[in-house]
């Protein structure tokens, strides 16, 4: 697992150089924006469960098959796990947005789910659709600009998007 500075390190290292100076600045940028980070993980975080069930809701308005009899998210058993996934995927992305890397998602929650949807007879689209919804809305929550100090977020917005598209890809 990596985060945005040992990545760079790991990187020069295997090339067998230095840091570049573009290395650097960016690091240093991390480190000025730092706090816009912990903010959002923070937003994001305390309104979890809020973020899961209002996607998991939409996405069952839409999918309603999924929630009738032989449906991958019918009987409470099912639901409980739906949900789970859902909020296991969001913990790991705010895993990535805390690092500013994405590696720990890709390793321990990514890796292999693909094949793990398609051996349960999970359709992988419709996980990818609710990873989607609770994109729009941890993004509205974290972008908000009331009750906070106001700045420039369109950066790290689309740093956080990211996180969620490849989530939803990789399950696609
Ligand atoms: C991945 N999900 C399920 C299982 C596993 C995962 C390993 C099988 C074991 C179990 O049931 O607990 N576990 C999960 C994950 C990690 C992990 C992400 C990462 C580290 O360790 N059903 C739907 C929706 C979707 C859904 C489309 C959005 O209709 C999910 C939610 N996942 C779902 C369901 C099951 C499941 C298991 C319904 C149970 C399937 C079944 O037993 O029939």
């Amino acid at each position: 697992m990596l985060d945005a500075f040992a990545k760079v390190v790991s990187q020069a290292d295997s090339r067998g150089e230095f840091l570049s100076s573009e290395q650097l600045d960016g690091l240093s940028n991390l480190v000025k924006d730092g706090n816009k980070r912990l903010d959002v993980v923070n937003r994001i975080t305390s309104n979890a469960s809020t973020i899961v069930t209002n996607a998991a809701r939409a996405l069952f308005e839409e999918q309603p098959q999924l929630i009738s009899p032989g449906g991958n998210a019918y009987t409470n058993r099912r639901m409980a796990a739906c949900l789970r996934d859902m909020e296991i995927i969001l913990r790991y992305v705010t895993y990535a947005i805390l690092a500013g890397d994405a590696s720990v998602l890709d390793d321990r929650c990514l890796n292999g789910l693909r094949e793990t949807y398609q051996a349960l007879g999970t359709p992988g689209s419709s996980v990818a659709v609710g990873v989607q919804k609770m994109k729009e809305a941890a993004i509205n929550i974290a972008n908000d600009p009331n009750g906070i100090t106001k700045g420039d977020c369109s950066q790290l917005m689309s740093e956080v998007a990211s996180y969620f598209d490849r989530a939803a890809a990789a399950v696609a």
